[in-house]
């Protein structure tokens, strides 16, 4: 087999390919299982590949059903912050919260677990929805001498979008890979909108082809 170079500054940071987010899963991203392929191809461009997993308590506070009277879509605040409620997804240790069986998670030399306290959301693997609490993945990215972040997974407008805006604000040059992830709303405004926002931020976005050659 073709050994591709490995560039040792590079991170790849897969945002939870978890049963629930896959289709037949209880907050299914359309076409979820679509990225499972791409990302598993980007891998061997990486030294480092970090996973990350959505990780509730069954009581936890994004889920409708702990809200009396809400239903999902809808939004209340919590502890100030504005706060989607969901279906219940992503349970602490259920099958739903498992990486799909086609992903290959093996090859993970972390894995992040986020959105473990009940009062608070986290679709950012650095920082919760608290904006104070930090996973320490900035931290670790840096002890290992990592400059440049690859975020790719589910879902693009959520825990993707904002892994990728954490990473660019704790410094890191940061891509989103856009084929190798899929949207919750995947209408093209909705899109159009976030990848301004992004190169607002200074994200760069690139296909898993361009990564491929930039990389190789
Ligand atoms: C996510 C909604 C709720 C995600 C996680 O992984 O994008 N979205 N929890
Ligand atoms: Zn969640």
């Amino acid at each position: 087999m073709k050994r591709l170079k490995v560039h040792p500054n590079c991170a790849l940071i897969v945002v939870d390919v978890q049963n629930d987010f896959l289709p037949g899963g209880a907050l299914a991203v359309p076409e979820g299982d679509a990225v499972v392929e791409p990302v598993n191809s980007l891998m061997h461009c990486f030294d480092l590949v970090v996973l990350t997993a959505d990780w509730h308590p069954a009581d936890h506070e994004s889920f409708a059903a702990n809200h009396p009277g809400k239903k999902p879509f809808e939004s209340v605040r919590l502890n100030g912050v504005e706060q989607v409620l969901w279906p219940a997804h992503c349970i602490a240790g259920s099958s739903g919260a498992l990486f799909s069986d086609a992903l290959n998670a093996s090859c993970a030399a972390l894995i992040v677990r986020k959105g473990m306290r009940k009062t608070c959301d986290s679709y950012s693997a650095f920082v919760e929805a608290d904006r104070k609490t930090r996973t320490g993945l900035a931290g670790w990215l840096r002890e290992r001498e990592v400059e440049e972040v690859y975020v790719c997974g589910l879902a693009l407008d959520f825990c993707v979008s904002a892994t990728a805006f954490d990473a660019a604000e704790a410094g890191f040059q940061t891509t989103v890979v856009l084929d190798a992830c899929r949207a919750i709303n995947s209408d093209a405004q909705s899109l159009r909108e976030l990848a301004d926002a992004w190169h607002q931020a200074g994200i760069r976005t690139m296909s898993c082809s361009e990564v491929r050659e930039k990389l190789a």
